[in-house]
């Protein structure tokens, strides 16, 4: 009998299982709950709840990742001999907390109730404050005074203190829920929290989604005694130990065996965050080589040998060893659409037509692609500012020199926290525009990769990282991640790219705000 390994992502929209068969290197079943759709009791939009009186303030139900876990399950074995599954891992949204009452809150399993039913009355805080929750920049604030400052923060932890990570939540609910805090005994990642109930045992949280905490020191992966200090008081009691990404964290609990049908030998591989669930799932963790999701939001991804943070990253560990870089870039997708509306043209012309035959020579056209406030770098703005045209341009120079603008911006905020790397993969919508992929290949001179086949890549990256029981990681990303290269870099492009990189940082030094 052929093994299985199961890997599921909880991200924020839905919750995604995907089944591997690593005998023929491939995908077997791939299903999904969305939260939204297919549990509307919860009132979700989208998966999360925004406060009417405070739109920084957004949560979600870790009920309700629950119920959704068995509806998962329930649709996976209609397809899948869940007794071939051998190992099991997972991935879940970065940051968001899940509060218990109890240390004890995995322990015991009443097979007539439903999951969520069991974990109920656990549950100190019925709501776990997720990603997109920016209500703390006060606690980013007194955390980083107490802490020494943010270039301490950054050095300990990989990140400056940041609204979304799990240490500013922590510190604004032991503020403003004072009693909640007290009588809370244990708080949990979305990843670890989904571990413990699937081997019912309080489960370690692992280094790389710790690492979006603002709480662990990355370079020892311990707790920092000065960032927990800085947070609430006797936190370290209330936190899960920590554990590195290759650790078994039990055998699946009984209840998933008699209500699923899953083996009981069936092992359960600590979950980690979903970016470093993706960049395994990219075929990306290995050093020199990046992923690029273009989306919303645009998000770089990649392996680092070293640590070198900047303000404008974050570092966290990496599921394949040393470190992952990840950068986001709110001027995206939107962006993009937005200056093609301003130009009147098509996606064609804006993705094609506008590159055909263009090969870049020396001009001082400069555009900051910035229709709203960034964050990488930080910045203010409500438009795109232009330098060195002429009175009269095309549109295709203004779509080439904005694009531009963006693939620049990207490189010099690469270039902070590592080498440049020689392969990047681009995904996700605009991935397929051929203008965008040639000016990566040219700013970055770097050859520009597909997938061949697009899973959802946490999701893949959790069972590849379940596989990793058995086998390495790094056969099983040439296994499931197969490339297709989409552009090569022009090595006279690059020069003149050289060259502009330069220009454009001025021009962005003397605009910042
Ligand atoms: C990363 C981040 C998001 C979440 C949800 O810092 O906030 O990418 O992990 O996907």
């Amino acid at each position: 009998m052929k093994p299985l390994y199961l890997g599921i992502d909880a991200s924020t929209q839905s919750l995604t299982g995907i089944v591997v068969d690593c005998g023929a290197s491939e995908v077997l079943a791939c299903e999904s709950v969305n939260f939204e759709k297919d549990l509307p009791c919860y009132g979700t939009s989208a998966g999360v709840c925004v406060s009417p009186e405070n739109p920084l303030e957004v949560w979600s139900y870790p009920a309700m990742w629950l119920d959704a876990l068995e509806m998962l399950f329930a649709k996976l074995s209609k397809s899948v001999d869940m007794k071939k599954i051998s190992a099991i891992s997972g991935s879940g949204q970065q940051h968001a907390t899940v509060w218990l009452n109890s240390a004890e809150a995995f322990s015991f399993w009443d097979f007539s109730k439903s999951l969520s039913e069991n974990m109920r009355p656990f549950f100190s805080r019925d709501k776990s404050p997720v990603w997109m929750d920016a209500s703390t920049s006060a606690e980013c604030r007194e955390m980083t005074m107490s802490a020494g400052g943010y270039s301490e923060v950054l050095q300990k932890t990989g990140s400056i203190m940041t609204e979304r990570f799990s240490g500013a939540q922590i510190r604004k609910i032991s503020k403003t829920e004072a009693k909640t805090y007290a009588k809370t005994k244990k708080i949990h990642l979305n990843s670890s929290f989904i571990c413990s109930v699937l081997c019912a045992a309080d489960s370690p949280v692992d280094f790389c989604d710790a690492s979006g905490m603002n709480l662990m020191n990355i370079k020892n992966f311990d707790w920092d005694p000065q960032m927990l200090d800085s947070c609430a008081q006797n936190l370290e009691s209330k936190l899960p130990k920590l554990a590195s990404p290759k650790t078994v964290a039990g055998k699946i609990a009984k209840y998933f065996c008699r209500k699923y049908g899953f083996n009981e030998n069936a092992k359960i591989v600590v979950f980690t965050g979903d970016n470093p669930s993706s960049i395994v799932g990219l075929g990306a963790s290995n050093s020199g080589t990046a992923a690029v999701s273009l989306g919303t939001s645009d998000t770089f991804f990649c392996s680092l040998k070293d640590f070198r943070p900047s303000v404008n990253a974050h570092i966290f560990c990496n599921p394949n060893g040393a470190y992952m870089g990840l950068i986001c870039f709110r001027n995206a997708s939107l962006a993009r659409d937005k200056f093609r509306e301003m130009m009147g043209v098509n996606w064609k012309f804006f993705d094609e037509t506008a590159f055909k035959n263009y090969m870049p020579t020396p001009d001082k056209k400069l555009i900051l692609p910035f229709f709203v406030d960034e964050i990488s770098p930080r910045l203010q703005s409500n438009a795109p500012i232009y330098a060195g045209f002429p009175p009269k341009d095309s549109k295709e120079n203004y779509i080439r020199t904005f694009i531009e603008g963006q693939v620049i911006n990207i490189f010099l905020q690469v270039k902070k926290i590592g080498p440049i790397p020689k392969k990047i993969i681009l995904t996700g919508g605009a991935s397929k525009s051929l203008g965008i992929a040639q000016t990566f290949a040219d700013v970055f001179g770097a050859n520009v990769y597909a997938l061949k086949s697009s899973q959802n890549s946490a999701a893949l990256g959790a069972a590849m990282r379940a596989a990793s029981c058995d086998y390495d990681l790094n056969t099983l990303e040439s296994m499931f991640c197969p490339l297709k290269q989409i552009k090569k870099a022009r090595p006279q492009a690059t020069q003149v790219y050289l060259k502009k990189l330069n220009l454009f940082e001025d021009m962005l030094r003397s605009n910042i705000r």
